[in-house]
């Protein structure tokens, strides 16, 4: 028996459904490429669709294909778009069909595919296959393997998928200019002999950076590292949905990071293990456990573990990367007491606020209850609100809830984990000097603290 016909009887003893032309084409491309009998591919999870388990990107969607004359046709459109970070702050972005990131495009190993790609910007584009092994023509960088999609023109693209893994599109024309404005996307490619451990839920996250300044509605393309938002799928915190699982199922995160920086990405709860890039699905001596995985620019990583109940943050670990908008260029307030100028200041800013000499948490309270309002269309550097109270995060941060009795397929927030009796930390005292902790004194010698001295200006050298 060859090996499509083991497979397709194997599928349909776990009652899964294929549609047979999908089958058909993919035996043809296993023929193609010499596959024999000898390696039998592992069954696929029985409640997988079409062969494979949809990806779940957070906040996005699937881009939706059609067969023809056995070919996958998807149909990009670059355009201009208005996006919401998260409430309160919008922006004219630009991004394909309608979003940013652009819609996931979701395929087998041995698909062949045919991508439309029409162009509504204001300037030409292109669309590069990031990771993709294609002719060298489908590549997409505009001017050396193809002509520049010019505005209103449509191109296609076409090529069979030879490999398996996470990877992204993006265009390769004005590349500052267009990726700096929303222009991206992720492209799975599901391995045509199934998954070695099966998944039961596969989430998306494409990593980016705006320099969206405060009181703007378009993104700065001329900014290198300060950036103001930093986002999961175009999100902040709040706005970025939570990962949902139920206990002992199998999770994959699937991380692009197509931004300016690299990120440190930290997961709460568990250790998962690296089972990929975008160079496919790592063999399994390859994997290795980690709590915290440096997705650098222009890479991809799988992270895979199984769940455990709880409430877990899943976050960037540049803590500026958990942060909205933000001055970077203000004096340190800490340990400054500054109440004498606070009064001075109030005198000609009426509700001036003088902030940060014991620290920025008290920034949330402020914002939160509305008497310290920013600029315009420019969210608060802390935001959210967990059970317990203000979670002061923002930007790259976001809660993977794994519960007991969700069904398989059920992505709804189930809201906050009910800890079971004795299982969170709690009050004990009041009281500072509590307890007899060990404790070190300052090093010797003379302690930091500067007194202010007057500067001699007639010595200062001017120009
Ligand atoms: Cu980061």
């Amino acid at each position: 028996m060859n090996p499509f016909r083991r497979q397709w009887f194997r599928l349909a003893g776990l009652g899964a459904l294929a549609p047979f032309g999908l089958w058909a084409q993919r035996a043809a491309a296993q023929d193609h490429q010499g596959h024999t009998a000898a390696a039998a591919p592992a069954p696929l999870p029985a409640s997988a669709v079409g062969g494979y388990r949809p990806v779940r990107t957070l906040n996005g969607w699937t881009l939706p294909h059609r067969m023809v004359d056995g070919v996958k046709e998807f149909h990009l459109v670059a355009e201009e778009i208005e996006h919401e970070f998260a409430p309160g702050c919008r922006a004219k972005c630009w991004g394909y069909n309608g979003t940013t990131p652009g819609p996931t495009i979701e395929a087998v190993e041995g698909d062949r595919v045919r991508i439309y790609v029409t162009n509504r910007l204001p300037e030409h584009t292109s669309v590069h296959w990031h990771g993709l092994l294609l002719p060298s023509g489908m590549d997409g960088v505009g001017g050396l393997s193809q002509p520049q999609i010019q505005p209103g023109e449509t191109y296609v693209y076409e090529f069979t998928l030879r490999q398996h893994g996470t990877h992204m599109y993006h265009p390769h024309a004005d590349e500052m200019v267009q990726m700096a404005v929303g222009m991206m996307g992720m492209f799975i490619i599901h391995p045509r002999d199934g998954e070695p451990e099966p998944i039961d839920r596969d989430y998306v996250v494409l990593l980016h950076n705006w320099a969206l300044h405060p009181g703007t509605y378009r993104p700065d393309p001329s900014v290198m590292q300060d950036f103001d938002l930093w986002t999961m799928n175009s999100k902040v915190f709040p706005a970025i949905e939570p990962l949902v699982a139920r206990s002992g199922e199998r999770v994959r995160v699937r991380i692009g990071n197509l931004s300016m920086w690299n990120h440190p990405m930290h997961m709460h709860g568990v250790q998962f293990h690296v089972t990929g890039s975008d160079g496919g699905r790592w063999p399994k001596g390859l994997w290795r456990p980690e709590t915290t995985e440096i997705v650098a620019v222009g890479q991809t990583r799988d992270l895979e573990f199984v769940a455990v109940p709880g409430d877990w943050a899943f976050h960037c670990h540049m803590s500026h990367h958990t942060m909205n908008a933000m001055g970077h260029e203000i004096p340190n307030t800490l340990g400054v007491d500054q109440s004498g100028v606070e009064a001075e200041i109030r005198k000609l800013l009426p509700g001036y606020m003088a902030m940060g000499q014991g620290g920025m948490a008290e920034h949330q309270d402020h914002t939160d209850s509305g008497h310290m309002t920013g600029p315009e269309n420019t969210l608060a550097m802390m935001m959210g609100k967990g059970p317990f109270g203000n979670l002061e995060m923002g930007g790259m941060f976001t809660v993977i809830k794994v519960r007991d009795d969700l069904a398989s397929g059920d992505f709804r927030d189930p809201g906050w984990y009910p800890n079971p009796k004795g299982t969170v930390s709690h009050r004990i005292s009041a009281d500072p000097d509590f307890g007899k902790p060990a404790r070190r004194g300052p090093p010797p010698g003379p302690s930091p603290t500067l007194e202010a001295k007057p500067v001699d200006h007639s010595k200062m050298k001017m120009g």
